[in-house]
């Protein structure tokens, strides 16, 4: 199983069989509110009818289709409706089945780059520490856990820096949105790019807000001031947006919420509403003309999947970049965030809590670790949360909550009342 404590879960298995709007049923037949939008994925909550007929549809009509040398009409018109999304020239998109792939293509996206703008020199890349970017060998490089490195060590990509992450429970405790403090940390970028050699960067790649290792929300002026480095020294700029994207932060992307242009992101998740997989990286327009005229005829790009632009995910790509304009998601997100923001803040002074972060509809609650054993009292929470019939998230000790974005204000109490009633009770 994924990142799952085989053993024991197979002696107490966790087992969801149904789901609808805002809540999963277990196997015993109870009801579990979605804290976490699945695994922030499902941002127009579960089982949305007109994505399901698109999907059922589509099955009905044409189940696959190569995608080399070959092609479909909805992989191009769902390219053409993320494009009306994306922020200024990012209008061209390649599309896999994942984050992990989306992440590993965004790097031979810039390798090829380079090569094509005579720089093949321009290898390295720079990642940042407690980044996560898949399980692909490329983004377990650039990526900063260690944890999901340690066990394939020797066999990764060899040119790689990171950056420091912008944690800092110090200065930064119980900030509300971005921290005022810490735009600084992106100046390691410079020294590391003085030390390589500006000419040897390919790319940059970060998530905007980091979510997997426990919400970590950039301080303001952190994510101009690296933009401002790469333009400096013609480094690529990509944003991981996999959790990011879709209306997570109360705007399309981390891009708009923060107003600073990547010259790549990378997506997946909600994307189909994480019906279908599907991962996808969008680039600027310089990057696709770049690579795609550096040869005179044949192909580009010697890389792709079976299942690129997949038919299915294609269809449910579309009801769900639709759904989420007629239901006006991303806005409804950005009016609520203000309520999530004091719900979450509404932990202060809760045992065992020492930082409570937010964002959108993104929050964390960071919990002291136990002597001895850290992620034990996290891991408790969650469990304890969840038979309470709330679908929270842990990290080491942080809870985090991501719940789908129609959740209702009433949704959000019972979320964070649950949470508070089980922190006094776990040790
Ligand atoms: N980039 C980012 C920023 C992610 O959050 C990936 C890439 C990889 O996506 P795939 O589709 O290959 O899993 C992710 C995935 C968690 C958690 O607990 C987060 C993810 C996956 C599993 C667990 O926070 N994000």
């Amino acid at each position: 199983m994924p990142f799952t404590a085989n053993r024991a879960f197979k002696r107490a298995p966790r087992l969801l069989v149904a789901a609808k709007d805002m809540h999963y049923i277990a196997a015993d037949g109870r009801q579990i509110l979605d804290g976490t939008a699945g695994l922030w994925c499902v941002n127009a909550g579960h089982c949305r009818d007109s994505i399901t007929a698109a999907i059922r549809e589509q099955a009905g009509v044409m189940d696959y289709a190569p995608p080399f040398q070959m092609g479909h009409p909805l992989a191009f018109e769902l390219a053409e409706q993320l494009a009306r999304m994306l922020p200024d020239d990012i209008d061209h998109v390649f599309f896999g089945n994942s984050g992990s792939e989306a992440v590993d293509t965004s790097l031979k996206i810039a390798l090829a780059y380079w090569q094509a703008k005579g720089e093949a020199q321009r290898t390295r890349f720079i990642g940042r520490l407690r980044g996560y970017h898949g399980v692909g060998f490329g983004g377990i490089s650039v990526g900063g856990i260690e944890a999901n490195r340690k066990q394939f060590a020797g066999q990764l990509l060899p040119a790689v820096d990171h950056l420091p992450h912008t944690h800092d429970l110090a200065h930064n405790a119980f900030t509300r949105g971005q921290p005022e403090w810490g735009a600084h940390f992106a100046d390691a970028l410079e020294e590391i790019v003085t030390q390589r050699g500006a000419s040897t960067v390919a790319a940059v790649i970060v998530e905007p807000v980091a979510g997997s290792t426990g919400v970590l929300v950039p301080p303001k002026g952190y994510l101009e001031r690296l933009r401002e480095i790469c333009d400096r020294h013609g480094i690529l700029l990509i944003f991981d947006e996999v959790i990011t994207g879709f209306g997570r932060l109360g705007a399309s992307f981390g891009a708009e919420r923060f107003g600073v242009l990547p010259d790549m992101m990378t997506v997946a998740k909600g994307i189909t509403n994480a019906t279908v997989p599907m991962g996808a990286v969008c680039v600027r327009r310089g990057i696709y003309d770049s690579v795609v005229n550096a040869t005179a005829s044949g192909i580009e790009l010697f890389h792709g999947y079976t299942y690129s632009g997949h038919p299915l995910a294609a269809a449910a790509g579309l009801a769900t970049l639709e759904l989420y304009r007629t239901e006006g998601l991303f806005e409804r997100a950005a009016s609520l965030a203000p309520y999530w923001e004091n719900a979450v803040h509404s932990l202060r002074g809760s045992r065992h809590v020492i930082d409570l972060r937010n964002i959108g509809l993104v929050g964390a609650v960071e919990l002291e670790p136990r002597v001895a054993a850290a992620g034990a009292r996290g891991f408790e929470t969650f469990l304890k949360c969840f038979e309470a019939g709330v679908l929270v998230r842990v990290t080491g000790d942080t809870i985090a909550l991501s719940p789908p974005l129609i959740v209702a204000e009433a949704e959000i109490d019972r979320m964070f009342e649950t949470l508070g009633d089980v922190l006094r009770r776990v040790e």
